[in-house]
This record gives structure tokens, C-alpha cells and sequence, in this order.
């Protein structure tokens, strides 16, 4: 993980004013009308400009699209770079795009370790064992939690906002989001005049936000440019057409803010008249106009706060401002499109589908637009490419946006589920390098998880709890229902692995390996014996979230710890064999392995959940966490070959219910798939679909109209879970074998998937007809054989890399 890393440079709603709605005339506008209109615009306008607002050949089906301007933020759309974002609103009297920078966050470098903890380790132990769990649990809130026990928020920038003086009377609305081109389009009549159009995307190739405004007349813009924010900061202008909002980050929790930031837009209009008016820009009678907006901090990395985000700005809006539109949509595509082209899904086509966005999930629960689950999976590829790119930070509780000072649980990194789930789809749905930013992290949190082993439990290696934040911090947060949980730093570790199966990249898992052998040390030096069979476990835990009958989560060996652990110890292992070094150590894991706990099945013949059989007693038998499926689904520790694990993981999913919160939904899905019961599923999939703004919505999961996930609130990972959920109805690779179509549903009997990615170092493309398997390609990209299963019918298959394998098991 030392590779050099790329160091980048890179509102509360209330009180603040809301665009005022602008009269749109209700007439339903079709694509086909909205690409007429702006080929319209465009042949009225000189050569430069009618390149400039000409969209391209799209792939028609990919697109999110409205009527009506977004009213509130999860109607918004969202574009990123993977650093900068901005959720658009796509207002007509008055459009905001509410802007988001991946590194403002409060606070500065801190620790937050408690130096009590350690006295009170024994003792939390020896309570725990004699089995006084309230006790145990008062002991650990009072004396092994950070100081302070949270940690810092994500915070947003603020908003640009466009100030337009023509607006009514609408006709022709239309704003769409387009998966296929990473572009946002807003369009629309005014009165007599011609179409206004803008069209919006955020770079990853000029690291800036570009906005461009057209008009299909000569001389009809008239509008001014301004920032707001409810962050500590100014707003002022530079010469006649820049914008500049300087200002800090927050405070939090203690912690006294130590970055800057600031943001920048520079208004380039054709024609007209441009000016600088006290905290504003304002363009006259201008033919078009193109908009730069970029944003940074000053953070560095997580023990370093002296970047300049003024330089950092300056020199992104130069370099920028020194390219045509029309050259910076074109790099725009072209790279969005390297990595969004790489995987095509077609699960059929109905004239839902040309509904617009918010109307289509009734239709989908009707079984009627089997199109969207297509696009759903599309938009979970498109947000992992929007928030997560090489050097960036990785995707937080909502990606990279956020428009409040005060996000729910802070819109940072649950890592008891969430954040791993945000990237279940990052291999599999062949976005590998999209996966980097997390994979860094990792290796981030080694220096301060050590910090938190050596003070708070006197161990070697590193240790993660349930959360980190910006500034990579390991203790426990919360309270010890949420937050004494050991294994989250493991749990993160299994990932370095998976990027090495999925690539069999020699040289990462060389780097990757050190910090996999510190989170296991840490478990040597810290599992001890329970009492009753002398397993090795770990003490204290929780079973994350979850309260047993004692009414507290503190425990010791809960299921899922110890199938992390396993995991983490045999990849250790297969990793120094791989690489050829550490026999010693290899050897020390696994004999601790073997003293592990088994996982058991309990009265109700059920996977238990803990070391007890306490499942039925549990005081929240629906809870949202089910954690000891976590054997299941991401690991490959219960399959069909362990049957009675398989049988145990199914009664205990159907205890549990399919009722659940958005990421419990989408986790459901992936686990069904596993249990190979495709139209459970899918099933799931229709609740993780359910439109949370209709009114017969009953609470738990579901999507927002611009399709974000609800926990509720938006919380990004049930969208990434579904995506990867889809991924593994129609492929597995978890046993060792490339498992086609394993979970496919009735109510996909015909369709196609191409680019989807398999271990080994594979890339595989289905096609299946009448709800059976009608051929494969199997791509080696760097494997030479692997094992292909359809239902009963296997083959071993031996392809060079490069080469291509059909493969049609009927015939
Ligand atoms: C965990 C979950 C909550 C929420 C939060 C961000 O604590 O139990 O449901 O998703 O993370």
C-alpha cells in the first residue's frame, strides 16, 4: 500500500432561501421532443455554439429524467468527479447547485484514545465471562470510550446559485441526468423565446464543475451568479467575472476546526455584458455562457492541514478556463465512459420505461418495467464512479453528497456494514479502480488504529471500531451499543484481498500484506478463552447493534467477529504463502485459528448470532443488522457445501423478515442470492425499489425520486448493495467456481449481461433465454483456467490471457 498516492489538491435547508417555484406548464415533454427542441436551439446559433449545445449519439435508456425542477434535495441530481459534487436543482427562475468538496470535513488532526480503557480491560472481561452484561456495558460506556465519543462530520461547501431574470411562463420543462454521458441537462421554453438549455457535469479530467448556458437567440441571458453557505466563510468577486467563497471548516464535538477552503467560479459569456456586483457576478444580454467552479481545502492527508485552496482553485480554473467547452465534455465522456462502457445489462424493455424517473419504481412493483432494475444497477455504477476515483476519498455514508452541517451519523464511515457495502460492487461490476480510495484508507488507518491497540488494549498491530472519519480515527465511538466492536479494520482488510482475487496483482498484495498481518497481530495478542470450551474470542464485543436478552449488546465471541477473524487469518495466510515469506507467522495464525469458535446453529435451527443460543430471545428479532450472515454474504463460509450452515443462514433469514432499513434491504438481496433463491431476490429488490414518496409508503427502505436510497434518510450504501445484489443473481465466483446465472429470477426470463468481472482474473458476459443459459464469453484478463458451473453442468475451461472462451453447456 505504499504506492505513492496521489494527493489531491485537489446548509442546513432551513433559513435558507428556496428557489421561489417557477409556473411550469404542465405539459408532459418526450425525450424525442426535448433532443428536437435542442437541435432547434442549436441550428439558429453560430458553428462554435452549435457544438457546444449538439448532445451526442447516448445510450437512450440511461437516462433519470423530470418534468418538474427538483423541490427538495433527494429530487436533485447528482454529478461528481469523485472529489467535487454538486446536486443540481435545476430551477428555472433561480437553479443551485448545491456543492459538495471531498475533504471538508470539521475539525483537524486529533486523538481521541482513552487512556482509562486499558485499566479497565480485565475487568469489563471478567464481568462479560460471569456473565453481568449491564454491568460490563456500564463499565465499558464509562470508562473504554473515545474522549470525545464522536467523530467529525462531512460538511458541505454551499451553493451556487443562478439568479435568471426570465422565467414565466415554462413550457417544454425537462431536466435529466444522463448515466451514459456522466451530463446533466436542464431545458426549457420561456414565454415567446427559444429554448434555454444548460448542460452540467463535474470533470474528473479538469477537476472542475462545468456549467454551460444556452440560448437558442441572440443576446437572452441575462442572469447573476452568486455563492451562498452556511459555513464560516466569505463572498466576494475578483475582476468582472470570478466569484470566490473563502471561509474554514466547523468545530465539532470539541475538536476546533484547522481547514480552509474555498471555491471558485469564473462566468466566461459570449456577448452581452459581464460585471462584478458586490458579492456577485451578473452577465446582460449574453448569447451563452460557460461556468468553471472549483473547490479545496486544505487538507493533505490525515496529519496534514497546510495545502493552499486558493493556489489549488486558481490553478484549476486556469487551466481550465484555457480549454473550450466543447473539448472539456469531450475529455468529460471519454473518460467517464472508460470505465461506465465496461458492462452492459438487459433485463427487456417496456414502454414504462419512458415514464418519467419518479413514476417508473409503481410501475417496477407492478412487475411492469423490468427496464429499471437496469438502470438502478447502472446508477449504483455511475455513483461509485462519481464518488470514489483514484486519489479521491473514499464514498461516505452519502458519497460526496451532503448539503448539511449536521448529516445523519455524520456522513462519514460506518464500517460495522456500510462502507464495505458501498463497495461490494467495486470488483464485480468492474470498477476495480474506483475501488483505490478505500483500499488507501486501509492503509491509513494503520498509524492511528496502532495507537488505539497499544493504548486502550496494550496490543501490537491495529485496530478499527465501527466508525473512522477524515482523520482516520480507530477508537470507539457512540456508546458501547454501537461502538465496542474490534473488527472493523478486519472486516476492511478482506477487501485488500478480494482486489487481489478479482486481479492477481502480485505486487498490490505485497504492499497490502503488512497491513493485514497488523490487524491480525492485533487479534493475536488480544482473543482469549472463554470459559465454557476454552475457544479463543473476542472480549469485549457486540454483535453489531444488536441487543441480546440481557438487553445490551456487550458480549464476548459474537458470530460475525469470529467469521471475520477466520477470514482475516486464512487470507494472511494465503497471502505470506503467495508471496513466500512469513512461515512463522503463518503458522502462529493458524494455530489460533483452529481454536476458534464453530459457528453453531441453535434451537430454532437457526445460524446463531452469538456464542449463545440467545436468538429467540433477542429483544429485536427484525433488527436491521444481521450480521451473522456476514458468513454468507460478503464471505464464502456457508455455501452449498456446507449444507447444514446453508440451511441454518436460510431459517435465519427467514426469521428475521424482509422488513429493514435501505442497506438491510439491499444486504437481503445479496443474501438470497447466495442462497440461490433468485425470486426472494428479486423480491427484495421491489422493497429496495419502493418510492418512499408515495403515499401508501409504510417506512423501511425504498428510493427517493432521483433514485437515492432511503434508509431513511439517504444513506448512499443501499444503492451499492443492490448493485452488487444484481451482480450476484447473475454470477458468483465465491466457491472457486464462475457460477452463472446461480440466483436469476422468473421475472427475468430473457436478457443479456456483458463485462460483469469474476475471481481469478476474469471478465464474463451471460446471455440467457426462457429463464435458461443460452451461452457465456469468458474473457481471461490475467487468469489461465478456471472452473465454469451452469446449474449441474460444469466445464474447466484453459484460456490465455487475452483470449475468449464460449461457452454453451446445452449444446
Ligand atoms: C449503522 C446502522 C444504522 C445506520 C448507521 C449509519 O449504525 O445501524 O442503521 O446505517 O450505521
Amino acid at each position: 500500500m505504499a504506492a505513492p498516492l496521489t494527493n489531491h489538491a485537489c446548509c442546513e435547508r432551513a433559513g435558507r432561501p428556496q428557489s421561489a417555484a417557477p409556473t411550469i406548464m404542465a405539459r408532459r415533454i418526450t425525450r424525442r421532443k426535448f433532443l428536437a427542441d435542442v437541435g432547434v436551439a442549436a441550428a439558429t446559433l453560430p458553428l462554435k455554439s452549435l457544438i457546444l449545445s449538439a448532445l451526442p449519439a447516448e445510450d437512450e435508456s440511461l437516462l433519470l429524467w423530470y418534468d418538474k425542477p427538483a423541490s427538495e434535495w433527494t429530487e436533485a441530481l447528482p454529478v461528481g468527479n469523485g472529489r467535487l459534487g454538486a446536486m443540481i436543482f435545476g430551477g428555472v427562475a433561480s437553479e443551485q447547485l448545491q456543492l459538495n468538496e471531498d475533504t471538508l470535513y470539521a475539525g483537524s488532526p486529533y486523538d481521541p484514545n482513552n487512556p482509562e480503557a486499558l485499566k479497565a480491560l480485565p475487568e469489563a472481561r471478567r464481568l462479560i465471562f460471569a456473565e453481568k452484561y449491564k454491568e460490563a456495558h456500564d463499565l465499558v460506556g464509562a470508562k473504554m470510550m473515545a474522549q470525545p465519543i464522536k467523530q467529525m462530520p462531512y460538511e458541505p461547501v454551499g451553493d451556487l446559485r443562478l439568479e435568471f431574470d426570465r422565467h414565466e411562463p415554462v413550457f417544454n420543462y425537462r431536466r435529466q441526468l444522463d448515466l451514459d454521458t456522466a451530463i446533466a441537462t436542464v431545458s426549457y421554453r420561456v414565454g415567446s423565446f427559444p429554448t434555454f438549455t444548460r448542460e452540467m457535469f463535474a470533470s474528473p479530467v479538469d477537476q472542475v464543475i462545468v456549467v454551460n448556458l444556452t440560448s437558442n437567440g441572440h443576446g437572452n441571458l441575462t442572469f447573476s451568479a452568486t455563492f451562498q453557505t452556511p459555513q464560516k466563510a466569505t463572498v466576494s468577486t475578483e475582476g468582472a467575472n470570478t466569484l470566490v467563497l473563502r471561509g474554514v471548516n466547523g468545530d465539532a464535538f470539541g475538536i476546533k476546526g484547522g481547514l480552509k477552503f474555498e471555491a471558485r467560479a469564473l462566468v466566461l459569456a459570449q456577448g452581452g455584458e459581464t460585471s462584478a456586483e458586490k458579492d456577485r457576478i451578473v452577465v446582460r444580454g449574453a448569447d451563452s455562457a460557460l461556468l468553471l467552479i472549483a473547490a479545496a481545502t486544505s487538507y493533505r492527508g490525515y496529519k496534514d492541514v497546510s495545502g493552499n485552496p486558493q493556489a489549488i482553485t486558481r490553478e484549476q480554473i486556469r487551466r481550465a478556463s484555457v480549454k473550450s467547452f466543447a473539448s472539456m465534455r469531450a475529455a468529460h465522456v471519454r473518460e467517464h465512459q472508460r470505465l461506465f462502457h465496461r458492462v452492459k445489462l438487459d433485463l427487456g424493455r417496456t414502454t414504462a420505461a419512458d415514464l418519467s424517473t419518479d413514476q417508473r419504481p409503481a410501475q417496477f412493483l407492478q412487475g411492469r418495467d423490468p427496464h429499471l432494475a437496469a438502470l438502478y444497477f447502472q446508477y449504483g455504477r455511475y455513483l461509485l464512479i462519481s464518488s470514489s476515483r483514484p486519489g479521491t476519498q473514499p464514498a461516505n455514508l452519502q458519497g460526496i453528497w451532503n448539503q448539511l452541517m449536521t448529516p445523519p451519523w455524520e456522513s462519514k464511515y460506518t464500517i460495522n456494514i456500510n462502507t464495505e457495502m458501498n463497495y461490494w460492487p467495486a470488483e464485480t461490476a468492474n470498477l476495480s479502480e474506483c475501488h483505490e480510495p478505500l483500499l488507501r484508507m486501509v492503509s491509513e488507518l494503520v498509524e492511528n488504529g496502532s495507537r488505539t491497540a497499544r493504548v486502550q488494549y496494550g496490543a501490537r498491530g491495529w485496530v478499527c471500531h465501527h466508525n473512522t472519519d477524515l482523520w482516520r480515527q480507530t477508537a470507539p465511538i457512540d456508546g458501547p451499543l454501537w461502538g465496542f466492536w474490534p473488527t472493523g479494520g478486519a472486516w476492511l482488510c478482506t477487501h485488500l484481498w478480494h482486489h487481489y482475487q478479482f486481479t492477481n496483482d502480485r505486487r498490490f498484495l505485497a504492499r497490502a500484506y503488512p497491513v493485514m498481518k497488523g490487524a491480525a497481530e492485533f487479534f493475536l495478542d488480544t482473543l482469549v478463552p472463554e470459559p465454557r470450551h476454552n475457544w479463543l474470542v473476542t472480549c469485549p464485543s457486540i454483535s453489531p447493534e444488536n441487543k441480546h436478552p440481557a438487553g445490551v449488546a456487550i458480549c464476548a465471541g459474537p458470530t460475525m467477529d469470529t467469521q471475520i477473524i477466520r477470514d482475516l487469518f486464512n487470507q494472511c495466510v494465503a497471502a505470506a504463502e503467495i508471496l513466500g515469506i512469513d512461515k512463522s507467522f503463518a503458522a502462529q495464525l493458524t494455530a489460533a485459528r483452529q481454536r476458534l469458535p464453530p459457528m453453531q446453529t441453535g434451537k430454532a435451527g437457526q445460524l446463531q448470532e452469538w456464542l449463545d443460543d440467545w436468538d429467540l430471545e433477542a429483544p429485536e428479532r427484525q433488527h436491521r443488522h444481521v450480521s451473522h450472515l456476514y458468513g454468507l454474504f460478503p464471505s464464502n463460509q456457508i455455501t452449498q457445501r456446507t449444507p447444514d450452515l446453508f440451511a441454518a443462514a436460510r431459517k435465519t433469514l427467514e426469521l428475521r423478515g424482509d422488513v429493514g432499513t435501505g442497506w438491510s434491504l439491499a444486504w437481503k438481496i445479496n443474501f438470497w442470492a447466495r442462497l440461490r433463491d433468485g425470486n426472494r431476490a428479486y423480491a427484495l429488490l421491489q422493497k429496495a425499489l419502493t418510492p418512499v414518496y408515495a403515499k401508501e409508503f409504510g417506512g423501511g427502505g425504498g428510493v427517493y425520486r432521483n433514485l437515492f436510497d432511503a434508509h431513511p434518510p439517504f444513506q448512499i450504501d443501499g444503492n451499492f448493495g443492490a448493485t452488487s445484489g444484481i451482480v450476484e443473481m447473475l454470477l458468483q465466483s465465491h466457491t472457486g467456481d464462475i457460477e452463472l446465472l446461480p440466483a436469476l429470477p422468473k421475472a427475468w426470463p430473457n436478457g443479456s449481461v456483458a463485462g460483469l468481472r469474476a475471481r481469478g482474473g476474469f471478465e464474463v458476459d451471460i446471455v440467457w433465454k426462457n429463464g435458461v443459459l443460452d451461452h457465456a464469453r469468458i474473457k481471461s484478463l490475467t487468469g489461465t483456467s478456471c472452473h465454469v458451473r451452469y446449474r449441474e453442468k460444469t466445464a474447466h475451461l484453459h484460456i490465455k490471457p487475452g483470449a475468449t472462451v464460449f461457452w454453451t453447456p446445452q449444446k
